[in-house]
């Protein structure tokens, strides 16, 4: 009893260290003071092995390689954006949108940047992560989810007591530049071919059999989306959805604002 009270302690105190570290890049313990109670964590699940969950921060880089990944089909598709090139065709799409809306007022836009990975869909059930699949065709992509695990910014437990039943929510997978180049480095030094940039570097990243290989690659996740959602009231804004993502200790993009009309996209 004592024992399952620490183990789940130690596992709550390293995962809220892991949020401060990676998804708000501050820090508030010294790394040695966190690896002590990683390690006293790993000692405590050694003796008893009984207690270790799914979404204990020692399970991120537990799995065996896979022979395949599964197919997943996505419950809705997930679709690609549209572009424009220029101030024409944003004006365009402005009247577009408020001739759908039947409005002549100006429009509340969020403004956000588009981000250079691969995009991910992620299932928390009950709050756990569960499950991470590609984008694939949009229809049906790869199970991830061993992969997407070793990613540290991507919490293996939502913040908050009263999480949704089912919550489905999309993001980008992507390599930070840091991360790249000194992966590169390492790479250039072992005499093996460098990544070819980083977008690259995440999608081969995610698609590699061994989750050991993705552990050891500098990965870091975004999320700008829901997908299906079930058990929760959720905010029918997209601003407000970006809140409550944060709110949930999902690592979102600070860069995300809300404009007015098309002149405050073009702004
Ligand atoms: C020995 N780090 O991954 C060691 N300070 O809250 C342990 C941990 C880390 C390094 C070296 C670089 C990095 C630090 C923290 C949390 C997670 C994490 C922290």
């Amino acid at each position: 009893m004592q024992n399952i009270n620490e183990i789940v302690n130690l596992k709550r105190q390293i995962e809220r260290y892991n949020y401060e570290y990676y998804v708000l890049d501050n820090p508030t313990v010294p790394d040695v003071e966190y690896d002590r109670l990683f390690r006293k964590l790993l000692e405590m699940e050694k003796v008893h092995p009984e207690l270790i969950t799914s979404d204990s921060p020692t399970q991120r880089v537990g799995g065996t390689p896979l022979s395949e990944f599964k197919q997943i089909t996505h419950r809705s598709p997930m679709l690609s954006l549209n572009n424009v090139f220029n101030e024409e065709e944003l004006i365009d799409f402005d009247r577009k949108v408020r001739e759908k809306l039947n409005t002549n007022e100006p429009v509340r836009y969020v403004a956000e940047p588009k981000f250079d990975g691969l995009a991910i869909s992620i299932v928390y059930i009950n709050g756990v992560f569960t499950r991470a699949a590609t984008r694939g065709d949009g229809v049906t992509g790869e199970d991830v989810t061993a992969n997407v695990k070793t990613i540290k910014s991507v919490p293996m437990r939502l913040m908050g007591d009263d999480p949704p039943a089912y919550l489905e929510v999309r993001g980008e997978v992507y390599m930070p530049r840091a991360g790249f180049e000194k992966y590169n480095t390492l790479l250039r030094s072992l005499g093996e071919k460098p990544l070819a940039n980083p977008r690259n570097g995440a999608a081969g990243s995610l698609r590699q059999l061994n989750p050991q290989n993705t552990a050891a690659r500098p990965l870091s996740v975004l999320f700008y989306t829901l997908g299906e959602v079930f058990g929760a009231v959720m905010p029918t804004g997209h601003y407000d959805i970006l809140k409550q993502l944060r709110i949930w200790g999902l690592p979102v993009s600070s860069e995300v604002k809300l404009v007015k009309g098309f002149e405050g996209c073009i702004e």
